[in-house]
């Protein structure tokens, strides 16, 4: 029998404990699934950052730690964390993010807001194509290649920036700080899907904000401190920064002073642009199980030392 502790939050209990019964029993694993195993006898510890667990130091005989989500932050840096950390990539996931993307994305290119404030007046004022509005999506990973992929299907031309050098049919690829400003000199529209890390922390800042063409708009799903905020809000008001659509902050919720509530030229949404999705994330979960009992390598396994 595999004991498995489900240490994420007890209110996502009720969505995912028959979920991950069944995705378990799919793939033939005999699992005693509990919240309150004592420690020293669990074998994988499923987790989220919102949930209670900080200290892994009893889990002694832990083979892996399954994180529920997709970004690592708030763990990848934990000194008591001794075992293999995988994070979420998960299909619902997925298919949250690129619809969320692509719906905020539309949104600028064809000017909804303009149409939505514009009730009392004929004036007509037809969009450009998709093709002749340039994208840029920071960060080429599970998330970015998704939304990079639709967008491109959609007729923008993409431009894609990761870490290190890729090839992706339809997307121009960039990498690594020289490739920033070639990914940000034509963008008129911004996606940022890049973890949170120290290498990550302001990437949009005030030097990389000016680099964009004048009223380019940003859209933030990725991790708040990807964006220097002084020096967003200042690109607001000068008017270097079109609008921006923020998902992800330093501290949520975001406090009710923050002058991005009252910003005109900001939307705020409360961290709401994919989750996790139970059945789909359970067969993940599981399918990592299956391959650590069978000593195959993890899938999504975290590198401590990128952070990600
Ligand atoms: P991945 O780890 O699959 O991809 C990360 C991408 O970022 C990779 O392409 C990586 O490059 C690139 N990257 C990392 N560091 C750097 C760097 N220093 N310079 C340039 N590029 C870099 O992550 P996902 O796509 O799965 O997720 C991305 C993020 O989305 C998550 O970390 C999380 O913060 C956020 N998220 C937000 C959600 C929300 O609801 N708002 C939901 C889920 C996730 P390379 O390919 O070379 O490694
Ligand atoms: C995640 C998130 O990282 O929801 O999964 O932000």
């Amino acid at each position: 029998m595999i004991t498995v502790q489900y240490a994420a939050r007890s209110d996502r209990w009720e969505s995912q404990e028959a979920p991950l019964r069944d995705a378990f029993a799919a793939a033939g694993l005999e699992v005693d699934l509990r919240r309150d195993h004592a420690p020293e006898t669990v074998d994988y510890v499923i987790y989220a950052p919102n949930g209670d667990l900080q200290d892994f130091t009893p889990y002694t005989r832990c083979k892996a730690v399954l994180s529920l989500w997709a970004g690592v932050e708030k763990i990848a840096n934990n000194q008591t964390l001794t075992m293999p950390l995988c994070r979420m990539v998960d299909p619902g996931l997925t298919a949250g993010m690129v619809e969320w993307v692509c719906g905020h994305v539309l949104r600028y290119h064809l000017d909804i807001d303009r149409s939505i404030h514009t009730q009392d007046r004929w004036q007509p004022r037809v969009p450009p194509l998709a093709e002749e509005r340039p994208v840029t999506v920071l960060g080429l990973g599970a998330l970015g290649q998704a939304c990079a992929n639709m967008l491109a299907t959609l007729g923008f031309p993409v431009t894609g920036w990761s870490r290190s050098p890729k090839s992706l049919e339809g997307i121009s690829c960039r990498h690594g700080s020289e490739g920033l400003q070639q990914a940000l000199r034509d963008a008129e529209i911004v996606v940022l899907l890049l973890p949170d890390t120290a290498a990550t922390e302001n990437t949009l800042n005030r030097e990389t904000l000016a680099m964009l063409p004048r009223g380019a708009r940003l859209i933030n799903p990725g991790r708040g401190p990807l964006i220097d905020d002084d020096a967003l809000l200042a690109a607001l008001d000068s008017g270097q920064i079109g609008h921006a659509t923020l998902d992800v902050f330093r501290i949520e919720p975001l406090p009710a002073d923050h002058p991005y509530w009252a910003h005109p030229n900001v939307t705020v949404t409360p961290h709401i642009a994919a989750e996790t999705r139970s059945i789909t994330a359970a067969r993940v979960i599981a399918e990592n199980i299956r391959r650590g009992e069978a000593s195959e390598p993890f899938l999504h396994q975290v590198d401590r030392n990128l952070g990600y």
